[in-house]
């Protein structure tokens, strides 16, 4: 293909030899590809096979007259491109060819450089057609990988669904009719105008595009959580059309996130929080207490000669006795009041928002009642206790050290009593 031919196939019809071998010969050097017929019938069939862009058609032939051959080809394709070479113009033949939709009439003779002409404004409206059609079939496609792989909804600018795609019915168990027409916040657990929620509002209203895990809500009233990204569609002038919701389902993740973080802040023997879990728990109360003022306190206590427990009865023992102390202890404190197994056969309290009078009668109450209780076996333990309480400026190995001391005086004047740090 030369540089300037034209990128378009032609099927020429004439049954003229001398005419057709003329017109042939030019069109031969000027388009990408050239099929020639003698009469209707046989150009119908090549158009058939070969489907050019563009059919140049001779009216009188025998056999098949090019308008019947052009109505034929239409009915095939009514977008196909035709254009007739005429000697005359009936009235009767012109009303029949705009019935057929004929694009175009050359006057016989042929005059070439109007036939080039015409032939190159043809070409560059197919090339456009062309590229349109393998557009609009990559946007298909695109579609077609996006909706395989995700949940798609679209709203309007007040939140209700117009669009909603198989996999979005699946994840949420609606079918489409039911859904189509409601709130988009139907799907979403209340309140919905709170929190992430408001954050979600303001960001795709500002014409932003919002990113995040969403909770929603089935239609039995389960909760599932989504990976969403929600895209404001914009108009030429910059007006919000509509929202799309592109979605993937993360409940498994989510759910198995949440566990894994249960399990990592849990001791495993007493089910209480561990030290990693205490530790969080306390930077955050620091900060808390430093900001606001608001104080704390931290008890820390060890359970007296555990050693003669496990070496009477056994490890298992002991290990059952661990565990019903903190039942003790648990029911003793507040529901803001953070226990946690220290280590060992040690634990800490720490008691946010309390001052020391308050956590010293906490501790006092709860080695008494420690020593009250019967454990399996009926044997009695006694702990002692360190208490202390913010001061400004602590750190959490401030504030550890403060309470670990004053245990260590516990152990140090008798055991089973508590000392202030
Ligand atoms: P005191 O604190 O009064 O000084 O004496 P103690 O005998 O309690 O102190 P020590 O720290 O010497 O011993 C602690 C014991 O606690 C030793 C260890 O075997 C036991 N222990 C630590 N963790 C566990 C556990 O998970 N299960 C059981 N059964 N025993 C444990
Ligand atoms: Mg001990
Ligand atoms: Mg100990």
């Amino acid at each position: 293909m030369s540089e300037t031919n034209l990128d378009i196939s032609v099927l020429y019809v004439e049954d003229e030899l001398p005419t057709r071998d003329k017109i042939a010969s030019i069109l031969k050097r000027e388009v990408r590809c050239l099929f020639l017929a003698e009469n209707g019938k046989e150009g119908l069939a090549l158009f058939e096979l070969h489907h050019p862009d563009i059919v140049i058609t001779d009216i009188k032939m025998p056999v098949m007259d090019g308008l019947e051959m052009a109505e034929r080809i239409k009915a095939i394709d009514k977008d196909a491109h035709v254009i007739l070479t005429t000697a005359h113009g009936e009235a009767d033949f012109f009303m029949k060819s705009i019935k057929v939709g004929v694009d175009m009439y050359l006057l016989k003779p042929v005059d070439v450089s109007t036939l080039l002409r015409t032939l190159r404004e043809m070409a560059k409206i197919i090339g456009i057609a062309r590229e349109l059609k393998g557009k609009a079939a990559l946007l298909e496609e695109y579609k077609r990988a996006v909706d395989e792989s995700s949940i798609v909804c679209k709203t309007d600018t007040e939140g209700r669904i117009t669009y909603v795609n198989d996999q979005f019915c699946k994840a949420y168990g609606y079918n489409r009719k039911e859904i189509l027409g409601k709130a988009y916040k139907v799907i979403l657990p209340p309140p919905v105008n709170e929190g992430i929620m408001l954050e979600v509002q303001s960001t795709i209203t500002s014409r932003r595009i919002w990113k995040g895990i969403l909770a929603h809500v089935k239609t039995g009233g389960e909760s599932c959580f989504s990976d969403m990204t929600i895209v404001p569609v914009l108009s030429m002038d910059g007006e919000i059309m509509e929202f799309i919701f592109i979605g993937h389902d993360v409940t498994e993740l989510v759910n198995g996130a949440e566990r894994l973080k249960q399990l990592s802040s849990t001791d495993i023997l007493t089910q209480t929080y561990n030290r990693m879990a205490f530790n969080d728990f306390l930077e955050t109360e620091l900060e808390r207490a430093q900001r606001y003022n608001t104080g704390m306190s931290l008890i820390m206590f060890d359970i007296d000669h555990f050693k003669i427990i496990n070496d009477t009865y056994g490890h298992l023992a002991g290990d059952e006795v661990l565990k019903a102390l903190v039942k003790v202890v648990q029911l003793s404190i507040r529901k803001v009041d953070i226990l946690a197994r220290w280590g060992g056969e040690e634990f800490m309290i720490l008691a946010p928002e309390a001052a020391l009078e308050a956590s010293l009668e906490l501790a006092e109450r709860l080695r008494k009642e420690i020593e009250a209780h019967a454990f399996s076996n009926s044997e009695k333990i006694t702990v002692s206790m360190g208490v202390t309480t913010y001061c400004e400026g602590d750190s959490a190995d401030s504030i550890i050290k403060r309470v670990d001391n004053a245990l260590y005086r516990a152990k140090e004047n008798g055991r089973n009593r508590v000392e202030i740090g």
